[in-house]
This record gives structure tokens, C-alpha cells and sequence, in this order.
């Protein structure tokens, strides 16, 4: 028997959760809000906002002051020397500035004091924008002219240049600020940063996540020498190795040994970002199965079996931590899409569920708020029609065409899906999820757990510990509720994917 330990450093709080992997119980979780724990650094929702236009940044000595916040509690709820192996997540693309001394204070902690207190001399930059900075697409322009084009860094990294991906992040601090970055000896990502405190050493960026920084050459997985060049002087001297996400990244810091009371041959393995993870942790570790996350915005990934880019570069392509790769697709037009529809005909969710439950022929294209994929703008034929329609059935049919622009979008990937577990608020509604089951003629699971991120980086330890198969491990830890099961209905997917594509065609003629 062996317990794991996941983390989860997220925009908002560093979570934790411990797994047992006989029984496949989560046996201790526990999560440090930022804002609400750490409010000495004015980040009430984990970020602050940089003098630019767009820039938000985080401090990464609040993610090590909450570090020290969570191993206190953990080990008040259950003995850490029990856990044989941990592993962990970020928030992708965030990187972290690093000078020469890192690398030697890192490995001597000393665990009478804080981390904060023990590295705080060692970054040459003393915040770290994360995923939310859009301010860099004079950078994402001047990488993509130097390789010759968007389509050559789509089609080396697997997106588009992208103003929140590592890459124009690290190109604009080396312009900006050409003296602190030559003063940088390693940039980490969130989740290596994480690693290497956790270690004691430098350790490697994974290629789930290190596919989101636009340097990474997807179908080699090495650092991609144009990318490199195109964005920052002497780049490779300052980025850690690439590795897969199965590889031991080393034993534990004596310092979580002796402050924390983890045993010294607790293992670490390489972590990643939290998309990555969530993949993991949703069960979605093996093609077949996408997991469509229902938010603010609507996310769809799923684990592939080749290096195959979007070839309009709207999704992402990243390293799966089970091996290949996975996607991930972000719709703006998601929950905010759905509200609109619902108010306009005041109805409350249970009356909204019963107008999407009647079948339609006609299905509208869902853009009422401008849209990420495709890349188009708010629709103005759609909020005519929405604004001109008395009969609720109207909501049935731009529900049926979210999900239709999703099933299309998604193509590209090449794989067949036949499995989705939905997860975030709107994948309780049972209606939702029957339209998601028929559009995709898949089955459909939701899950107990909300954490995935975390979950996911613990079944990795697990896994990568006990060298078991994806099967097993995922036949232990995903649990679906046992009644939120849907099969699809009898439902002419492919006739309505057309109609959706000739509505669509017409658009944008
Ligand atoms: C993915 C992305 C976000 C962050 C959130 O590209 O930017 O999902 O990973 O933590």
C-alpha cells in the first residue's frame, strides 16, 4: 500500500490532495487561497495588475509562503512519511525568473526559516506573469515574422504564436528589461518552479506544459532552435531540459524531511500544467475520451494519438502526461451564452432544461458573444434572431450549436470520441448533457471529484511509481457518479454537423 501526493498550483490557491492507492480513496485534501491567506500581497484573486495594458502578474513568494501553509496542515491530518511519491501541477504558461544563486540556495534549505525567506535573493524578476497577460502581440508578431509566419509556428509548436504562452512573455521581458534578463540564469514554469523547490534541484520542464511556451518543437518534443532564436538572446542556456512526464525528477528536498516529516525517499516526478493533469484526473488519459468542461467559457480536451496541429490554429496541441498528445480548445461562448438565452425568456433552469428538451429541425449559430473558435465576432444575425423569437425552442437550437461548432472544431484532431466526462457547473444539467451526448454520439460521465488538476498529478505519482497501466490506475481513482450516466439518443449527428457547416460557410462567405 502507498499513498501519493498531488499538487495543484493554481491562479487562486495551491491545493493538495493525498491518495491511497489500495483502497483508490482520496484520503486528505486541502487547499491556501491566496487572497484570503496571504493578503500582505495584495492579490485578492491570486494576480495583480502590471502598469500596462494587460499585463497581470504573480509573485511567486506568495506561492512558496503558501507552500509552507499547506505541508504545516497536511501534516496535521496525516503522517507525510507515508507517501511514497509526489507529483504536481500548474498554471501553464506562467514563468519564473531565476538568478545564479537558485541553484546552490535551493538544494541547502534551511528549514529553521520559510522558503520565502530562504530564496528570496534568488529572482532577477520579482513577479511572474501568468496566463491572463494578453499584452504581448507586438512580441507574438515579431516571433512569428522571424520564423516566417504564424502557420511555421503553428505547425512547430502546435499553436499559433500566443500572447499568453511563455514565449512572447520571455521575449518582452528580455526587451524591457534586456539587464534583469541576462541576470537570469533558469526560467521555470509554475509547475517546475514547484519541482525544483520540492526537489532541491533544477528539474525539467514536462512536455505537456512545455508545449505551452511556443518553443517546444511538438513532433521531436526538443526546444525548437528557431523558436529559440526568434524570441530571446542565449535562450536555450537559460530554459531546463524537456522530459516526459513519467520521469523521476528526484527524491525530496531534506527540507520538507525535516520541517514536514516526509520520508527521504519520497520520490518527485516531473510535474505539469494543470491542463495536462486535468486530463489525467478527469480520465481522460487514453484517446476515445474527451472531457468537455462547462464554464464561464467551454473547454474541450482529449488525449491524441498524433502531433497533428489545428490547421486554423484555433485549439492547442500539448504533451499528454500518459504519452502523445492531448488538445485543448477554449469557447467563449459557453455558461455566459447560455444565461443570455435563458433571460430572454426569463426563465428560471428548471424551465430552461424543458425547452431544450424538445426536439428542433433548425439549429442557430451560437455566437452572442464574440468567439475564440472559430475567431469571429458576436454574431448579429444570431442576436436578431434570438432577440426576435417568441418560441423558447430557439434555446434548444443555439445549445444544439455550441455544441456542433465544438464537434466540428475538434475534428481536426482526427481522433473518435466516443466517451465524454463533463465537468464545471453546467455539466450537472441532465438536458445539456443529453444534447452533448447526441451531437458527439458518445456516452457521458460526470464525476465525484471537483480537484482534477490535483487528482491527476496524484494518479500520475501513482502511476509512475508503481510502473501500473493507465487502465488500472484510471479503474481505481475515476469514479463517474453512478446515476449522471447518459447514452446518446437516437439523433442524426452527421445530417446536423452538415446543416451546421453550410450555416457556417455561409457566415463567413
Ligand atoms: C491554458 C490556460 C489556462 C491556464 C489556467 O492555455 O491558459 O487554462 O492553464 O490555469
Amino acid at each position: 500500500m502507498a499513498k501519493y501526493l498531488g499538487l495543484d498550483l493554481s491562479t487562486q490557491s495551491l491545493s493538495a490532495m493525498i491518495i491511497d492507492d489500495l483502497s483508490g480513496d482520496i484520503i486528505c485534501e486541502d487547499s491556501v487561497n491566496f487572497g484570503q491567506e496571504l493578503p500582505g500581497y495584495n492579490a485578492p484573486s491570486g494576480f495583480v495588475n502590471g502598469s500596462n495594458e494587460g499585463e497581470i502578474f504573480s509573485d511567486p513568494r506568495m506561492w512558496l509562503d503558501a507552500a509552507n501553509i499547506l505541508f504545516e496542515r497536511l501534516q496535521s491530518k496525516t503522517a507525510l512519511s507515508q507517501v511514497a511519491a509526489i507529483c504536481g501541477s500548474g498554471q501553464q504558461h506562467a514563468t519564473v525568473y531565476l538568478n545564479s544563486k537558485f541553484e546552490s540556495t535551493v538544494n541547502s534549505l534551511d528549514s529553521r526559516i520559510s522558503l520565502t525567506e530562504n530564496l528570496t535573493d534568488c529572482f532577477s524578476r520579482s513577479l511572474s506573469p501568468i496566463w491572463m497577460d494578453n499584452s504581448t502581440t507586438v512580441e507574438c508578431n515579431e516571433i512569428a515574422d522571424s520564423v516566417g509566419g504564424n502557420n511555421t509556428v503553428l505547425d512547430k509548436s502546435g499553436s499559433f504564436a500566443i500572447e499568453r504562452f511563455s514565449g512572447p512573455q520571455i521575449r518582452k521581458f528580455a526587451k524591457t528589461d534586456s539587464e534583469a534578463y541576462e541576470n537570469t540564469s533558469t526560467i521555470h514554469l509554475a509547475s517546475s518552479f514547484l519541482c525544483s523547490v520540492i526537489t532541491g534541484e533544477n528539474t525539467s520542464i514536462d512536455h505537456g506544459d512545455g508545449a505551452g511556451m511556443n518553443l517546444m518543437y511538438l513532433k521531436t518534443r526538443n526546444w525548437d532552435v528557431d523558436l529559440l532564436n526568434a524570441t530571446a538572446p542565449n535562450l536555450i542556456s537559460k530554459l531546463p531540459a524537456l522530459s516526459s512526464a513519467d520521469s523521476k525528477a528526484g527524491t525530496i528536498n531534506s527540507y520538507f524531511v525535516e520541517k514536514f516529516g516526509f520520508n527521504s525517499d519520497c520520490s518527485v516526478y516531473v510535474f505539469s500544467g494543470d491542463n495536462p493533469n486535468s486530463l489525467i484526473g478527469c480520465g481522460g488519459a487514453l484517446p476515445g475520451t474527451a472531457v468537455i468542461s462547462l464554464g464561464t467559457s467551454d473547454t474541450f480536451f482529449a488525449a491524441m494519438s498524433n502531433p497533428v496541429s489545428d490547421p486554423n490554429g484555433f485549439g492547442h496541441v500539448f504533451g499528454n502526461p500518459a504519452g502523445g498528445f492531448m488538445s485543448l480548445i477554449c469557447f467563449r461562448n459557453g455558461s455566459l451564452t447560455r444565461e443570455k438565452l435563458k433571460d430572454k425568456f426569463n426563465l428560471d433552469w428548471d424551465a430552461f432544461s424543458k425547452a431544450i428538451s424538445q426536439t428542433t429541425d433548425d439549429i442557430q449559430l451560437p455566437w452572442l458573444i464574440d468567439e475564440l473558435t472559430p475567431r469571429v465576432s458576436a454574431s448579429q444575425a444570431s442576436i436578431d434572431i434570438l432577440e426576435k423569437s417568441t418560441d423558447g425552442k430557439v434555446i434548444r437550437e443555439f445549445i444544439e450549436g455550441q455544441f456542433l461548432n465544438m464537434l466540428y472544431h475538434s475534428e481536426w484532431m482526427g481522433e473518435k470520441i466516443d466517451h465524454v466526462i463533463l465537468t464545471g457547473g453546467a455539466s450537472q444539467n441532465n438536458e445539456i448533457a443529453q444534447i452533448i451526448a447526441d451531437v458527439f454520439n458518445a456516452n457521458i460521465d460526470r464525476l465525484e471529484v471537483s480537484n482534477s488538476a490535483a487528482l491527476g498529478a496524484a494518479m500520475r505519482a501513482a502511476q509512475a511509481h508503481s510502473e501500473t497501466d493507465w487502465n488500472t490506475i484510471n479503474s481505481k481513482f475515476i469514479k463517474p457518479a453512478a446515476d449522471k450516466s447518459l447514452t446518446p439518443n437516437s439523433y442524426d449527428n452527421s445530417g446536423k454537423l452538415e446543416l451546421f457547416k453550410n450555416l457556417f460557410k455561409a457566415h463567413t462567405a
